[in-house]
């Protein structure tokens, strides 16, 4: 940290470009609620449209898609009256902090986001500019806050790398001590839970199969269903986390297995070691359904009252702009604009 006086806030967000699967949950979403709930941080938690549509999204699909996002927070745990639970566009200060940040960030720092070039591919002369800008907006969104802390996935470690650079760059450029150096916070057995149906690859919304990731909308049946072909090797379960190195599938269901039932996976393999498959994948789904299921029932309850979400996500919005008009005012006034 730059400057110890800052409040310890969090600030994280997630796409709304599909449905939330279990890696958003368990990478993201059931430990905002467990920061939420340490009463450590004040916590801003967050829909990010902004960047969804850094790639296509359909106009419907993308309201549906905020609003069940919104629920899907909420029936995890995130409590409007403990966090301030917003949607980006609904705060107008996090694309204009974006912009300074476009001015301060370099071309060659942006070039090495691997997320871009994953994104990109062999494509990169016709992807939107603002998929290339996206690391900026994240930086924004997290600093308009001054948040000091961010709890993400291991795959946005470099992003937030970016974040701190660019209000290390800041401040220098300013003579400031203005904007936090954030503190990214990468924890836990599912920092990285994978595809179901590749070990190499993470488990993602937007990967064309279906089979690969289960969805917090899943039922019972379509959950274990998913668990039972997920992909494998021959071999029994280890009974030491070692035994795991070179079997990444095995890992992958170990290590959702240990952050479902909140255990090391050493426990785990204490408890599994030695079983097939066979046995361990049936115990993973009725674990899975056990936790899932409840919040997967919420979520269709609070889509149901499709006002009550405009009414929470308006309410953090108003919540949310008393801290992010300030720090805009004090952006523009140290970066010399006149009116700020
Ligand atoms: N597989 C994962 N394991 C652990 N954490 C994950 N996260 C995402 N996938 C996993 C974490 O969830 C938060 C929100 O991610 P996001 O939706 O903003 O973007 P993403 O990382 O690009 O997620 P997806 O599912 O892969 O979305 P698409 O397919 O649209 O690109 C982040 O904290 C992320 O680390």
């Amino acid at each position: 940290m730059s400057d110890t006086s800052f409040t310890p806030r969090v600030f994280s967000g997630i796409q709304p470009s599909g449905g939330l699967t279990l890696g958003n949950y368990l990478g993201a979403i059931k430990r905002f609620v467990d920061m939420q709930n340490a009463g450590d941080f004040e916590t801003v938690y967050c829909m990010v449209d902004l960047h969804a549509i850094t790639v296509w999204q359909d106009p419907a699909a993308l309201r549906h898609n905020t609003r069940e996002l919104a629920a899907g927070f909420i029936a995890s745990g995130i409590s409007p009256d403990k966090s301030i639970l917003i949607n980006q566009s609904q705060v107008p200060e996090h694309a204009q902090l974006a912009w300074i940040f476009n001015c301060v960030a370099r071309m060659g720092w942006m070039q090495r986001m691997t997320q871009f070039k994953d994104k990109a591919g062999k494509n990169t002369q016709n992807v939107s500019l603002g998929l290339f800008g996206y690391p900026a907006l994240m930086a924004a969104d997290i600093l308009i806050y001054h948040a000091t802390h961010v709890p993400v996935g291991d795959d946005q470690k470099q992003h937030l790398e970016l974040t701190r650079d660019i209000a290390i760059k800041f401040n220098h450029d300013f003579g400031v001590d203005f904007f936090p150096v954030i503190e990214p916070v990468i924890e836990g057995a599912a920092t990285r839970v994978m595809s179901l149906r590749d070990g190499s690859k993470k488990m993602s919304k937007s990967d064309p199969s279906d089979a690969s990731r289960i969805n917090m909308t899943d039922d019972a049946d379509t959950i274990a269903k998913k668990i039972r072909k997920a992909k494998t090797d021959p071999d029994a379960l280890p009974s030491e986390a070692k035994g795991l190195e070179e079997r990444p599938e095995a890992r992958n269901l170990v290590n959702i297995y240990a952050a479902l039932a909140d255990i090391s996976v050493d426990q785990v393999l204490a408890d599994h070691g030695g079983a097939q498959f066979g046995s361990f994948k049936p115990a993973l789904a009725e674990l899975a359904v056990d936790k899932l299921s409840p919040i997967s029932k919420e979520m269709s309850r609070l889509m149901a009252d499709q006002a009550e979400i405009d009414r929470i996500l308006a309410q953090g919005a108003q919540q949310a702009r008393a801290l992010t008009a300030p720090i805009l005012k004090k952006t523009y006034e140290i970066v010399g604009m006149v009116g700020a």
